[in-house]
């Protein structure tokens, strides 16, 4: 038994000192000193050993385990910092580099110039105690067309082309889907607004895209009426332009306002002249807006007869262009950085 542990001893100390990693380190350890290890098992069959032998037998086991679990740790220690000697020596910075050249090397980002038109927005709403919501982009037909009065069989469905998923869902074609969940989560009296990105199958050209920028808007309350909404509306224009400029008020038909109107504004790309952007009419047209209609009042579980409201729907691609004088509406999505650069 004696020699047998020094075996074990030799062996293991020069496993110890040939093995390379700390899981190799490991197994030797559980070899000889786990629960089924080879010295463990001597420790254990101590207990039927002749009285005479046992006690010089177990002195020298312990010793021996003594041993091995210093040798153990020690080379656990050396690995250890070898492994870290390798890190320092394979994964380094250089701390020295110059830091106004690396610096220089990045360009700062901003934020879109269209994105900064819908904050300054939400900023004038919301001093004008206007809630910020927010929609989903994909959208369940009823929000989109259904609860804003415009079944399926409406004609109206076709004055927006529309992007649908295989699951009969469809991308939005307007921020109005907002106002039937503000509806849901409001009891009147209140003001909302929904910012958002839209999407249409258009043909594209310098004033249309087929991914724009909408900012719904609804304020519901006691006699509300078309003045109220041409205040909110002038006011909004005159903050933004930081001047009055030219609007027209003429009848727009969409199915979920009564009276329904368009809100244009002249065009400041051409002055009103006429140019590629304004269709030559030197008019722009920006704001749909009106009084909502009782029926999209019902469905938002709201009682015509004691409530009423106007919405609009301004396109905020366009506010930008002309706040800008941007002739072309593609730009905004090119991602062109010499175009967003001067913003
Ligand atoms: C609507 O989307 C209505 N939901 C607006 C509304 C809301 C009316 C509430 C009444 C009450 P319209 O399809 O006209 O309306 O679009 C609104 C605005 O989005 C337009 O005035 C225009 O500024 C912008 N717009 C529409 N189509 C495009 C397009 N293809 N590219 C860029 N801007 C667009």
């Amino acid at each position: 038994m004696k020699e047998k542990l020094e075996t074990i001893l030799n062996k293991t100390i020069n496993e110890i000192k040939n093995s390379e990693s700390i899981e190799e380190l490991e197994s030797i350890r559980i070899n000889v000193l786990g629960r089924k290890g080879e010295l463990t098992l001597i420790l254990r069959s101590l207990g039927q050993m002749p009285a005479e032998e046992r006690s010089a037998l177990g002195k020298r086991s312990n010793e021996i385990k003594t041993e091995i679990e210093s040798a153990i740790e020690e080379k656990k220690d050396k690995l250890s910092s070898s492994k870290i000697d390798h890190i320092l020596k394979s994964d380094w910075i250089d701390v020295t580099l110059n830091r106004a050249d690396f610096a220089k090397s990045f360009k700062p980002g901003h934020i879109h110039p269209i994105y900064t038109m819908q904050y300054e927005i939400e900023d004038i709403f919301s001093s004008m105690g206007f809630q910020i919501l927010d929609g989903p982009e994909v959208e369940t037909e009823y929000y989109n067309f259904e609860a804003l009065n415009i079944p399926g069989h409406h004609p109206a469905r076709d004055m927006q082309d529309t992007f649908w998923t295989e699951d009969y869902n469809l991308l939005r074609t307007h921020t109005s889907a907002i106002q039937v969940r503000g509806m849901e989560k409001n009891k009147p009296p209140f003001r909302v607004i929904g910012p958002g990105r839209v999407f249409r199958n258009e043909a594209v050209d310098a004033g249309h895209s087929n991914t724009f920028y909408q900012i719904e808007g609804m304020m519901v309350d006691r006699d509300i009426s078309v003045a109220h909404l041409i205040f909110f509306m002038k006011s909004l224009l005159k903050e933004i332009f930081k001047r009055e400029v030219k609007i027209r008020l003429r009848p727009g038909y969409f199915p979920f306002v009564e009276p329904g109107f368009e809100l244009d504004i002249n065009c400041l790309i051409c002055e009103g002249r006429g140019c590629s952007v304004c269709k030559q009419s030197g008019w722009v047209e920006l704001l749909p807006c009106g009084l909502v209609h009782p029926n999209v009042l019902r469905y938002g579980n709201i009682d015509p007869e004691e409530w009423n409201g106007f919405a609009f729907g301004l396109g905020l691609d366009r506010l930008v262009m002309m706040k800008y004088t941007i002739n072309d509406i593609r730009h905004f999505h090119d991602g062109d950085i010499r175009f967003l650069d001067q913003f």
